[in-house]
């Protein structure tokens, strides 16, 4: 196995002089193989500095050289689902040199994106789009006249997606060019699983099939007279056979001409295939069998944890990032909270799509085993499966992140709100996430959940609220959600009672007479420390802990009369977020001559960088706020004002 940075200098060359594709078509296999070791280098220690993607990444490195030996990109499309196996690509594509910017603030995306590289040819980050996409561009294709080649790289998990299915029924039935790849390291994040993730690992030459095939071809010798040319016939037809012992029929039922399973670190091969694949008609499929990580040991034997990764240490894979006395992060204690009421709570029932390291509830699946299930990428059908769950009397948690639920905004409202079925839903990685980016950043939940009816949603100031509200949701009659956000608690005691929170009230943190501040979860520390800042000064600030945004405490109206200066706090869209609710709720109450403003992330997609920076950058961090909460506070008295 190859080890990260062995490179020696002579070798190093040849990655140097890789500009564009262009430079990889007149290089001879054993240089493409000396290559594939230098992007493998590149990529383990960029990753171990920046973080990333590097499991899945490794695994592509021969992939990413054979499709761009053979195709002729960026002419040719190529489309990388989910796109985080995309590194090899962009480093190909002339991003070689920028690549030790990868996923820093203004550097290069951890994603495919068009507005970086016209060989970016569509934008993913979400898993699931890449055959419905090359689907749409072969139609244009056609209707425009022009003859180049399409290819969608699709992983395992990720073709267990419903969206990926829908592409590929439809592309079957259209039969336009089409050529998907299924990149096969028997991996989502975690093991892959479902029905179709075991149809597709069998593999023809594992000791089963092998000895199956042997068995039918001695079977068939030996029956008298005929057997030899009932053999003869078959050993023509051997496609065939080969074709009922193999995932080839799933996809031949498809309107899909199979290819495969071939293997996928063989650059020979590979490139051999796609030559002939390039020359086919209609939907083509080749299954190519990766090993996740390939290339970095650690990352081998460790695929889930080394799928998406903080800094590390080369040498030992160990991570550099987290010290010994960090508060846990929102995600363990959801993990701990939800294990400790599985025990009080025998209907509680735990949903992941294909997360649950992720979400944290690997401990909950290993101890309630009966009561978890991954789902696969699969948020929609997450969504309507808790749904029945919860119409047989469980109490179903989907635990899913704020940027992929978004999938199943119908299922929320059609099979869980409109029968106000009582299904929690978790929501990690809410607000800024940080160097994931425009694809992955949870902005948006607040509002499209906030306009359900039935719906309830809250999210906790710390740790130790996200616990209450887990106990709450789960004594709840409805549908009921928790945001909170990426990263560590505020390292808060954990209580040992649970206690219930009264739904739609908020808590008071602080009295004061000159500025009521209004903030929500991940927001509202932040805002008692400016207010703390502000008292130093003079002046005396209400400090509310919203709580809800839906519903919302009328009382907050009352707080709003008796300061007349209101800062709303969240970190959401402003576009129907908490602020804009209580901007509703103010209208509608009839509240005039208040002086309000809001801080939230503005109308845009928000890109990739620490999340420090861009809540200081969107104006949702401390510093800002303690300036806007100055400025209110000073908005009627300018003399007052001392900083
Ligand atoms: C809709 C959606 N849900 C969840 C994810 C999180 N996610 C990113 S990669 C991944 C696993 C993808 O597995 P596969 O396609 O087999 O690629 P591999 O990493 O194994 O190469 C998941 C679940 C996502 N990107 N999109």
């Amino acid at each position: 196995m190859e080890q990260g940075n062995k490179n020696t200098r002579s070798t190093r060359r040849i990655l140097d002089h890789i500009n564009s594709p262009a430079d990889l078509k007149g290089l001879e296999l054993a240089d493409l193989e000396i290559l594939a070791r230098q992007i493998r280098d590149l990529i383990i220690e960029t990753v171990s500095q920046n973080g990333g993607h590097l499991a899945p990444c490794l695994g592509v490195v021969e992939l990413s050289i054979a499709l761009h030996y053979v195709f002729d990109a960026p002419r040719d499309k190529i489309i990388w689902d989910v796109g985080h196996q995309a590194y090899a690509h962009k480093i190909i594509t002339g991003r070689r040199d920028k690549f030790h910017t990868l996923r820093k603030y203004k550097g290069i995306s951890g994603f495919p994106r068009r507005e970086e590289s016209p060989y970016d040819s569509f934008n993913t980050g979400h898993s699931g789009t890449s055959i419905s996409a090359g689907l749409g561009i072969t139609t244009a294709r056609s209707i425009k006249g022009n003859r180049h080649k399409v290819i969608a790289v699709i992983g395992d998990g990720s073709m267990t997606a419903g969206m990926a299915f829908e592409a590929l029924n439809q592309t079957g039935h259209t039969e336009r060019d089409l050529i998907v790849i299924l990149n096969d390291n028997e991996m989502s994040i975690a093991k892959n699983v479902g029905a179709l993730s075991s149809y597709i690992s069998r593999k023809i030459y594992e000791p089963r099939f092998v000895s199956l095939k042997k068995n039918l071809e001695n079977f068939f010798r030996s029956i008298p007279g005929v057997g030899e040319n009932i053999f003869a016939v078959l050993k023509k037809s051997e496609d065939s056979l080969i074709g009922l012992l193999t995932p080839g029929m799933l996809f031949e039922a498809l309107k899909f001409r199979y290819i495969g399973p071939i293997k996928g670190h063989d650059l020979n091969l590979l490139i051999k295939t796609f030559k002939d694949v390039a020359q086919l008609k209609g939907p083509v499929l080749v299954h190519v069998l990766t090993t996740k990580g390939k290339g970095y040991e650690p990352a081998e034997k460790n695929p889930t944890y080394f799928h998406g990764i903080g800094s590390f240490d080369i040498a030992t894979g160990l991570t550099t990032q987290k010290s010994a006395n960090e508060p846990p992060s929102y995600t363990e204690v959801f993990g701990r909270t939800m294990v400790e009421l599985g025990a009080k709570e025998k209907r509680l029932f735990a949903i992941t799509a294909a997360m649950p390291e992720g979400t944290g509830l690997t401990e909950f699946a290993r101890v309630y085993p009966d009561r978890f299930i991954d789902v696969g990428i699969a948020e929609q059908h997450a969504v309507t499966f808790a749904a029945g769950l919860a119409t047989e009397g469980f109490k179903p948690v989907v635990a899913i992140y704020s940027t992929f639920l978004q999938r199943a905004f119908d299922q929320i409202i059609h099979d869980v709100c409109l029968p106000d079925l009582p299904v929690i839903f978790a929501l990690d990685r809410s607000g800024i996430v940080g160097d994931d980016g425009r694809t992955h950043q949870g902005t948006f939940d607040l509002s499209y959940l906030r306009i359900i009816p039935n719906m309830t949603v809250m999210a906790p100031k710390d740790e130790n609220e996200l616990r209450h509200m887990l106990f709450t949701a789960l004594a709840f009659h409805g549908p009921i959600a928790i945001r909170y956000p990426r990263g560590n608690g505020v390292g808060i005691p954990l209580d040992k009672e649970y206690k219930k929170i009264p739904i739609g009230e908020v808590e008071e943190l602080t009295h004061g007479k000159d500025l009521l501040i209004l903030a929500l979860g991940s927001r509202v520390h932040p805002s008692l420390e400016a207010a703390t800042e502000l008292e130093k000064e003079g002046y005396s600030v209400s400090v509310v802990n919203c709580r809800f945004v839906k519903p919302l405490d009328p009382r907050i109206s009352e707080m709003a009369a008796n300061t007349g200066r209101v800062l709303i706090v969240e970190e959401n869209t402003l576009h129907g977020g908490l602020g804009s609710a209580i901007l509703e709720l103010f209208s509608d109450q009839g509240l005039p001559n208040l002086i309000i403003k809001r801080l939230g992330i503005p109308d845009k997609f928000i890109e990739h960088g620490p999340q420090s920076l861009l809540r200081e950058k969107y104006r949702v961090g401390r510093k800002e706020i303690v300036a806007e909460a100055r400025k209110l506070c000073n908005y009627h008295d300018p003399g007052k004002e001392k900083a």
